[in-house]
């Protein structure tokens, strides 16, 4: 057997989304910060993380999580998110997988009833309560970055839909929030491709007439997540069909995008703060949110990427849900294969 790189993963899924969580083989990424790490990724290492996503080693809806050592000094191990999409600057349900694998294979000094884990991720520190008993990971809770609503009722021209609604809120990635049945499509999965294609052409005419710029960061100016909420979904209880770029539906409830909803449904005077949140992904899995404190984002001495502007009341959040580890691979690179940075069908 020839390689030319070896990587070696704990595989994971936390309800039903895959996280690949990369604990040997790459080194450590130059930066000063997790922020820059993935700058640095994505510039220089890209092949890396289209080889670990895509055919045949990953596939369309792909996902995982580079360990890295922290950069700074609150926190116990950084984390960069790759996906088939490219490098989130937070994932929940990758965050959720990586507490879980960090915790049942020895890797954190595990207390119980709940060890801490403290994550330093592009989007800022989030901090991991594993809930530990008889050294099983059970489920974990994460305490998000600040989630705000950035736009209410927002309307866009969309392509085959005409004017469209939507409310655009951050929650650790931008989410375009809308209820699916005003693009007249129902929500079955025998429907699957109808619902991808609505919320396909619902984020390219965001992205083309009015793309979010985090007001602290204008280096996330992006919406690559629209979710789309079920009819009969309520303020309490939530299910929805989360459409992802390039083309694929989050299998987990989405960590970050439940994130998004909770600050949406708060901003709006739906949901009270310390309230339980319960959003259902496409698969019927669940996560269960919560604002827990109040703050703000931008306005002056913003954070990493220093954006202007007034500042917009946000929340952090808390989301919790479970993963289990699925197995341990070695992948390997052949100098003669002809994919090595594997492929996209
Ligand atoms: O759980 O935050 C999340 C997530 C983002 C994309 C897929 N899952």
């Amino acid at each position: 057997m020839r390689s030319r790189r070896v990587l070696h993963t704990v595989e994971s899924h936390t309800e039903g989304m895959p996280t690949r969580v990369v604990t040997g083989g790459v080194g450590v990424l130059p930066g000063d910060t997790m922020f820059d790490r993935r700058r640095w990724f994505m510039a220089n290492s890209d092949g890396l993380r289209k080889l670990l996503m895509n055919e045949p080693r990953g596939h369309a809806a792909m996902s995982g999580a580079i360990l890295q050592p922290p950069t700074r000094p609150d926190a116990d191990f950084g984390v960069l998110y790759i996906e088939v999409s490219g490098c989130l600057p937070m994932c929940g349900h990758g965050t959720i997988g990586v507490a879980t694998v960090l915790v049942e294979t020895g890797m954190v000094e595990v207390t119980e009833p709940t060890t801490t884990i403290r994550l330093d991720t592009p989007a800022g520190l989030v901090v991991a309560t594993v809930h530990v008993e008889d050294g099983a990971a059970k489920a974990v809770t994460i305490r998000n970055v600040p989630s705000f609503l950035l736009h209410k009722d927002a309307t866009v021209k969309v392509a085959g839909f005409g004017e469209v609604t939507y409310d655009m809120a951050f929650g650790g990635n931008f989410y375009a929030i809308l209820p699916l049945a005003d693009l007249g499509v129902p929500f079955e999965r025998s429907e699957k491709q109808r619902i991808l294609d609505a919320g396909l052409a619902v984020m390219d005419a965001i992205n083309e007439q009015n793309r979010p710029v985090h007001p602290d960061n204008p280096e996330i100016a992006v919406c690559h997540h629209v979710q789309l909420v079920a009819p009969g979904s309520t303020a309490q209880q939530s299910r929805h069909a989360m459409a992802i770029h390039p083309g694929w539906f989050d299998r987990s409830p989405c960590g970050t995008g439940t994130s998004a909803r909770v600050a949406q449904l708060v901003a709006r005077g739906e949901l009270a703060m310390d309230t339980d949140f319960v959003n259902e992904s496409f698969i019927g899995t669940r996560f269960v949110g919560r604002a827990v404190e109040a703050t703000t984002v931008g306005g002056a001495g913003g954070g990493a990427g220093g954006g202007a502007g007034g500042t917009i009341d946000a929340i952090v959040p808390t989301i919790t849900g479970r993963a289990w580890v699925t197995g341990t691979a070695q992948y390997h690179l052949d100098p003669s294969d002809p994919f090595p940075e594997g492929f996209e069908l």
